[in-house]
């Protein structure tokens, strides 16, 4: 999974990003000139890899990970100016869920320099140009597609295409995101290569001073009508994770209300809100947690770890860790009757343990 950390200037999605990923990238209340994104890769911390590591005792153990990418901010007008081209929001676009961050906290220069904190408007406004940057797209490829029929290059794939881009233009002119637009299977296929940022799933992080921290109800309401919102205290956090003691950090959290890193928190919240679930595969060999989408089937699931294994598909052998963990072994599973067979249609669930028959 990979998400990109979004967010207007100042709002702290470096103080955010340095939180999760214990990085240690700059952080300032100045504008910067910095382009270049900063990426990390961190482990989904899944209690359950770790259980299921000391029972198989494999040469590997393998956690899911998330990637993080976090960019220079935007500001109202950003879609206008561009900001959604060049390198690094390239790295926007393949993103497969947007992060926004917004500031819900004082700071003397940030308040003179972008306002006070507004963070259900900031949320607006990142919607609003996301809605943008996705016209701009639009409108140019329109223009591509008429100069072309123009040229007498007519094809009913073209025609169909233009139809399909003067609706999602029609949608989003009456400033709604492409995610809530209905589209076929061969719609998103033929839009796929546009990557339209407002089709992507958002959801938003109110980064809360130290004092509002936890306090913040009626804001989070509000933003909560349409989006999925945690709340993280950004600087605090970011500060939390380089503590090398663990014994002291669990003693900040504990005194600011925090249950988990801040880390554990939001991809918790990921895989909630945007629908994903892990499976695992063991062995003496190796152990590993695998990242799909709720509602992917056995088949697909074989696709992720390997395309071989989905071309030459025969069975999934599965039984649940809830189910190893309460028998206590791969046999007694099988001995109580909860080790299942499943075809290629298997609706994988979150927790399952699979072993692919194939062939090719
Ligand atoms: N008080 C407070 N300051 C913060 C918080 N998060 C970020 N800041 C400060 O806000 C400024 C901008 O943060 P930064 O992460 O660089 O913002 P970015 O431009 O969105 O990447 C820095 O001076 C941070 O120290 C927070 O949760 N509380
Ligand atoms: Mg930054």
């Amino acid at each position: 999974m990979n998400i990109g950390i979004i967010g207007l200037q100042k709002s702290g999605k470096t103080t955010i990003f340095n939180a999760l990923t214990g990085q240690g990238a700059e952080v300032s209340e100045y504008a910067s000139q910095r382009v270049e994104p900063n990426l990390a890769v961190v482990e989904v911390q899944d209690q359950r890899v770790a259980s299921l590591s000391a029972m198989y005792q494999p040469r590997k153990t393998i956690y899911a990970s998330v990637e993080f990418v976090d960019f220079a901010g935007l500001s109202a007008g950003a879609a206008e100016h561009g900001v959604f081209s060049g390198a690094a929001m390239q790295l926007v676009k393949n993103a497969d869920a947007l992060c926004a961050v917004v500031r819900n906290f004082h700071d003397q220069v940030i308040d003179e320099t972008h306002g006070a904190p507004d963070p259900a408007g900031a949320v607006e406004t990142i919607a609003a140009e996301l809605i943008l940057a996705d016209q701009i797209i639009a409108e140019r490829r329109l223009e591509r597609i008429a100069h072309d029929l123009q040229r007498g290059k007519k094809t009913p794939q073209l025609s169909a295409e233009q139809k399909l881009i003067e609706r999602l233009i029609a949608h989003l002119g009456e400033e709604h995101p492409l995610r809530s637009l209905e589209l076929s299977v061969d719609d998103r296929k033929t839009i796929a290569g546009f990557q339209f940022l407002s089709v992507k799933p958002v959801f938003v992080v109110l980064n809360s001073s130290e004092d509002s921290y936890g306090k913040s109800d009626a804001v989070m309401d509000a933003i909560g009508q349409h989006y999925p919102v945690v709340e993280f205290a950004g600087s605090f956090e970011m500060e939390l994770s380089r503590l090398e003691d663990d014994g002291e950090r669990q003693v900040f959290m504990l005194d600011m209300g925090i249950a988990e890193s801040a880390r554990t928190r939001l991809t918790t919240f990921a895989y909630r809100t945007l629908g994903y679930v892990s499976f695992f595969t063991v062995g003496k060999d190796e152990v590993r947690a695998w990242t799909i989408r709720d509602g992917q089937t056995a088949v697909e699931a074989a696709g992720t770890v390997h395309s071989d294994l989905a071309r030459g598909f025969i069975r999934a052998e599965v039984f649940s860790y809830d189910d190893l963990m309460q028998y206590g072994s791969e046999k007694a599973v099988r001995d109580a009757g909860r080790f299942r067979v499943e075809g290629k249609h298997y609706v994988v669930a979150d927790g399952d343990i699979i072993n692919v028959r194939f062939s090719v």
